[in-house]
């Protein structure tokens, strides 16, 4: 064991060297290699250093990155730069969303791309992990400026890119209106309807039912599974939710329908808290239709809301905890806020929202902690069913899909507890998870020959 955690301490070391400036990428691979010892014990076949498997892993196969020139309402040229980290193709095509926020940069791509492998190993299904983006803001954009963008964007990717190749999809900043830009771009260029090229489209040309649903419910079901193993349910809980985003909406909604009551939304200029509990209509009016800020919400709401301009949701008290915008907004302060106001679980909808000394603070009180590439897996699983109905040309009810969201997100949970069981971790779902996605995909790279 000492020999196994030397080794990947070296491994961590020599990661860092040689990618350097990319602190995402550090941190998502330094938190993977730390809950690795026990498996490399158990199984010396993957440490073995002859084989390399590790340094493998760790490399993404292929970085694209390219210019994205665009025109702006004015006629001014701006120019991006887009992103696509192809990671690992051992269990199926790259699969992974693409990210438009102006903190984009490789090093982003790279730990989004790497989480992804072993998030996309969990659902059971044949995806690989990748990730993509740009730089670029849609934030007070116009619709024809995003299209223009999205266009560009798409004339480069599209020569990448593939049904049997890598299949992007949204995240921060590409939603429904975005993969509909590229998805047309795409089959314009190649003149093919090739519908399993994206997920997250329209229902009405290819995309799945309770795709845009898929991650917020599958995060709430996954804290739903963790809660009962400790003989509890959501009913009647309080829940504070951070951002106002896809997952978010999604997240307060599934929150609802199970009985709990979401207490809060935010944005990257501060929070509300609704004493009431959030009134989803309003909010989706404001976000999805006025693309508007969270402020507006508690300044139509009237008395029962309040915004908090530049404040965290975490000092609000609650039972769980769904942080569900970006990384590293749950620190170890946030998670101390937490503790003191009676948390019993925080299951990740974002990926890596909380930082590792946050962690450690939660599980070291007992709180449940469902980490991102279990907790928000079901949004890449129902894209998975999408391709699945695209290579069929069927669209399965939305009670179908729904059924098998709830099937996956219970099968991730009972392996990743599990796995944490048969490693001396119990209850320990970041040592589960992370054992049990690097397992799928080391036994299917080591059969898959040195590639
Ligand atoms: P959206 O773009 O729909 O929403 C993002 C939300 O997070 C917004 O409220 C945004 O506020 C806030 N946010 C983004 N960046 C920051 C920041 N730097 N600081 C503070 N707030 C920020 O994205 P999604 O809801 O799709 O994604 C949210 C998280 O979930 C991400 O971590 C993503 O990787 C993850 N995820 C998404 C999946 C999906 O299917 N969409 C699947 C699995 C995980 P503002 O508008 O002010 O920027
Ligand atoms: O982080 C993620 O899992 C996503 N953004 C969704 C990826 C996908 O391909 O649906």
């Amino acid at each position: 064991m000492k020999d196994q955690k030397d080794r990947l301490e070296a491994l961590r070391a020599d990661i860092e060297r040689r990618n350097p400036a990319q602190p995402e990428f550090h941190q998502a691979v330094r938190e993977v290699l730390e809950t690795l010892a026990p498996v490399f014990a158990a199984r010396p076949e993957y440490a073995d250093p002859a084989v390399a498997l590790v340094e493998r892993l760790t490399e993404p196969e292929r970085q694209i990155l390219f210019r994205v020139p665009w025109q702006d309402d004015r006629g001014r040229v701006h120019v991006n730069r887009g992103y696509r980290v192809e990671f690992n193709s051992a269990l199926g095509p790259y699969k992974g969303g693409l990210r438009f926020h102006p903190s984009v940069d490789i090093g982003v791509v790279k730990f989004l791309g790497f989480e992804q492998i072993f998030k996309n190993a969990l659902t059971g299904l044949g995806i690989g992990g990748g990730k993509g983006g740009s730089d670029f803001d849609p934030h007070g954009k116009s619709d024809a400026e995003v299209m223009r963008f999205c266009q560009s964007f798409m004339t480069e990717l599209h020569r990448h890119i593939g049904e049997h190749t890598d299949v992007p999809a949204g995240d921060i900043g590409v939603g429904g209106r975005e993969i509909g830009y590229l998805f047309g771009q795409y089959r314009r260029i190649t003149n093919r309807w090739e519908a399993g090229v994206l997920t997250g489209k329209g229902q009405g040309w290819g995309g799945s039912a309770i795709r845009p649903q898929a991650t917020g419910y599958g995060s709430v079901l996954f804290a739903a599974e963790m809660l009962a193993v400790r003989g509890e349910a959501l009913d009647g809980l309080s829940a504070v939710v951070s951002g106002s985003g896809n997952v978010a909406l999604y997240t307060i909604e599934k929150l609802q329908r199970l009985g709990a009551n979401p207490l809060t939304c935010s944005d990257s200029e501060g929070y509300v808290v609704d004493d009431k509990g959030i009134d989803l209509a309003l909010l989706k009016q404001i976000k999805e239709v006025e693309r508007g800020r969270v402020s507006e919400y508690a300044a139509r709401r009237g008395s029962s809301a309040r915004f908090v301009s530049g404040g965290r949701v975490w000092d609000v008290p609650a039972d769980v905890a769904f942080p569900s915008a970006t990384q590293n907004e749950l620190e170890a302060r946030d998670a101390r806020a937490l503790v003191a106001g009676g948390v019993k679980a925080v299951s990740e909808g974002a990926n890596m929202p909380t930082t590792p000394e946050a962690v450690r603070i939660l599980q070291e009180a007992g709180v449940a902690f469902g980490p991102g590439k279990a907790a928000n897996a079901g949004g890449v699983a129902v894209s998975a069913l999408e391709m699945a109905q695209n290579a069929g040309r069927v669209a399965w009810s939305e009670q179908r899909v729904e059924d098998e969201l709830a099937g996956i997100m219970r099968s991730i949970h009972t392996v990743a507890h599990e796995t944490a069981e048969r490693y001396g971790a119990p209850g320990d779902y970041v040592v589960g998870a992370n054992i049990a996605g690097f397992e799928r995909v080391a036994d299917a790279m080591l059969a898959q020959g040195v590639i």
